[in-house]
């Protein structure tokens, strides 16, 4: 059900989120406008996430409930996993410079992705509208 292309048509809190993130003001200015788009392809346990922004192209495989590293467009590297809770993705994933949790969570709201972010006691918002 997730699978598609999926485009980034607003956002909810995503500059506050960034600057718990310790981003400055420059780079959240650009990441408030970085037309993310990212394309997922299920199949079964596996994911396969082709995830394209003004900042990167990027391709991401993972497997539920498997760890794996991942560096945010930021650079700031992370490692972690995804899970499925029901109809939602939960993701659960530490900085490494800091061991600080970030979790995310990805689910479909009237056709709509939603993906919520939380660090730190601050949460976001994207929602994609497929192409
Ligand atoms: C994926 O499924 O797309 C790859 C794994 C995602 C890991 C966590 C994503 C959090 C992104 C937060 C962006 C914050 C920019 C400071």
């Amino acid at each position: 059900a997730f699978n598609g292309t999926w485009k980034v048509d607003r956002s909810e809190n995503y500059d506050k989120f960034m600057e718990q993130m310790g981003i400055n003001v420059m780079k959240r200015k650009l990441a408030e406008h970085d037309n993310l788009k990212i394309t997922i392809e299920q199949t079964g346990d596996k994911f396969h996430i082709k995830e394209s922004s003004t900042f990167r192209t990027k391709d991401i495989d993972f497997t539920l409930g498997v760890q794996f590293d991942y560096s945010l467009a930021d650079g700031t590297e992370v490692s972690g996993a995804w899970e499925m809770e029901g109809d939602m993705l939960k993701g659960k994933f530490t900085r490494k410079d800091n061991s600080k949790l970030l979790t995310t969570t990805r689910t479909l709201v009237g056709g709509e992705l939603v993906q919520t972010y939380n660090y730190e006691g601050v949460d976001a918002k994207r929602i994609f509208k497929k192409q």
